[in-house]
Order: C-alpha cells, then structure tokens, then sequence
C-alpha cells in the first residue's frame, strides 16, 4: 500500500520483526555489523565508529522492538532510559477514556474503545528524533489526529490544541520528584495537529503499545523533537491561545512551543547537528539531522514567513 506520508516506505518494505532479528543474528555470525545490511539496500557504509552517513529514506530501516521498548524517556517512571521499561508496569490502562474539551462542539469523556472502533488503524514508519539527539525508526500503529478531532467537532475560533498525560502519582513513582511540573502537557497548534503526519499511536510492530511508549494511546508529531509525543494521554482541549507545555515551562530557554527538528539551531548546551542512531549492530552510527526531521516536503508551508531561530 502507498502511503505517501511514510516517505516511500511502505508495508511491503518493513521486515518482520523475526526476520529482522534474524538477520541481525545472521550477520552477526558472519562477523558482520546490522550495518552491512543496510549497505545491501544502497547506504554507504564507511565502517568508521562514529563516522556521519547519509541518511537514506529507502535504507531506513526500523529499530528492533527490543530496542524500542527498553531505551526510553517517561520521566513519570524515572529518568534513566531503562526506568520506564523496569517500572511502567504499574500503570493501569484499562479501561481508558480521554476528556475532549474546550472549543468543540461535543465535549465529553471518549472511551477508548469507542473511539478505536470509528478508527481505522494503519501503520506509519517514522523516524523519531529525541532532542537529546539520539534517534530511531518506528513502526506505529495508530489514526490520524485529524479524525479523533473530527469526531469532537472543531468550532471555528479553535487554533491550539493541548495535551495532558495521565497523572496518577500511587501508579508513576517518577512523580515523586519535581523534575516537570505534573501532570505532564503538550500543545501543537491546529494546522500541526491536523496535518496528517500527526498521528496518535496505539501499536509499534503491530502489536499492543507497551506502558513504557505511552500505552494505551500517546501523540506522534515526527517532524518535532520527541517529548512533543506526549504519552498516556487522558486530555485534550482545543483553545485559542497557546497552551504552556511542560518542557518550555521547565527550560523556556531551551527547549520552544515549536521544537521542530532543525539541524541549523543548536540546543544552547549541544549541536542538533548530528544524530546517534540507536542500534544498528557494532558501531554507534551518527547520521546528519534531516531539517524537520527528513519530511520538509511535507510540513514546511506550515512555517511559511516565520523565524524558526525566533520560534525554536
Ligand atoms: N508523558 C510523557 N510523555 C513523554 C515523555 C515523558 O517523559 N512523559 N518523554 C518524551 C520524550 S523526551 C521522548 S524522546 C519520547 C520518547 O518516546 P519513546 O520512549 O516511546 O521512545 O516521549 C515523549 N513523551
Ligand atoms: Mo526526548
């Protein structure tokens, strides 16, 4: 199935994740690097530790669900990239519903359920691109955000959207301490959250999203720094003015209500140059940082006349 949004990858081009194992096992047997095997789809592979490579749309290939799930940042469960995995667990997902309110013509709690069966889920490979400038490739199961808003009725004098994770601080210990200001929010105005890149997921391989990604339904914008992907989400509120969200209000210096993917303007403590592809066998590969992180073609007329460097 083409699906222009994937940048070219389609269904056809995922490898099943056993395979995918597999051939890592294979190649690693053959005293080659998961590396070679992206060489075999056209990236030129230098061998270097650490060298920068092209980044290729038809060699992206996604990370292993393995790597996925057990690198992550869920500060709600801890800090370290392996708390989520050790401690989201204690979430309780089921049963879920979101609060859709605000500027829309039917407020009201959505049960999850209901809202999945008027969803058709599809699957969207994305690069991710976490401001910490490390990344991956991710196979998500989800529907566009455009159609969950649909479903609500956008009133006309809407032009934000806002998002708030779950706060459940008996089932989060990460929310012991005041690292963020809790509950965790987010905010992207109505054209980004329209834009039909803008999907919320429910799967990764086409299997139930683990707690530690964001169970049971979390936002995916993948031209924008990762913690715009808020996760576990309960709220949605549609509004006319810019919403605060949690990093900003944390760092306003550091991290924007924009936070697009922009290899032009460095975080002020780190280049966002480069990127560390996580994964990818023997060597830890850095690959340049696409502007919008690899889909210009398809968000930039949403920053047309606008300062990125202003508006980080
Ligand atoms: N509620 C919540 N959402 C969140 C975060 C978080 O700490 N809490 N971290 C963000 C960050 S910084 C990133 S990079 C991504 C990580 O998603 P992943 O763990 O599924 O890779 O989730 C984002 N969404
Ligand atoms: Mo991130």
């Amino acid at each position: 199935m083409a699906n222009r949004w994937t940048n070219k990858l389609t269904r056809a081009d995922v490898t099943p994740e056993n395979v995918f194992l597999n051939r890592r096992k294979v190649l690693a047997g053959l005293g080659l690097g998961a590396g070679a095997a992206a060489g075999l789809g056209g990236l030129a592979l230098s061998g270097m530790p650490g060298a920068v490579q092209a980044q290729d749309a038809d060699a992206l290939e996604p990370n292993a669900w393995e790597e996925i799930t057990s690198y992550c940042n869920y500060y709600e469960f801890g800090t370290n990239k392996d708390d989520p995995a050790r401690n989201a667990h204690l979430l309780t997902t089921a049963p879920w519903s979101i609060t859709i309110d605000g500027l829309v013509e039917k407020p009201g709690d959505y049960a999850l359920d209901d809202i999945l069966g008027q969803m058709t889920i599809e699957e969207r490979i994305y690069r991710f691109r976490c401001v910490e400038a490390w990344s991956m490739v991710v196979p998500w199961n989800g529907f566009e955000l455009a159609d969950l808003l649909a479903l609500a009725g956008v009133k006309p004098e809407a032009r934000y959207v806002a998002f708030e994770t779950v706060y459940r601080p008996e089932e989060m210990p990460g929310t012991r301490y005041p690292v963020l200001d809790w509950p965790y929010v987010e905010g992207l105005r109505l054209d980004e959250a329209q834009h039909p890149l803008t999907i919320m997921a429910t799967g990764i391989y086409g299997k139930t999203i683990p707690n530690q990604n964001g169970a049971p339904i979390r936002l995916v914008v993948p031209w924008k720094y990762g913690f715009k992907s808020i996760k576990s989400i309960v709220r949605i509120t549609l509004t006319d003015s810019q919403p605060p969200t949690s990093w900003n209000v944390a760092g306003p210096r550091e991290y924007g209500f924009y936070s697009n993917v922009n290899p032009n303007v460095d975080h002020p403590r780190w280049s966002q140059a480069t990127e560390r592809r996580i994964g990818g066998g023997l060597f830890a590969r850095r690959v340049p940082t696409l502007m919008f992180n690899g889909y210009e073609d398809e968000v930039a007329a949403l920053y047309d006349g606008m300062d990125l460097r202003q508006n980080f």
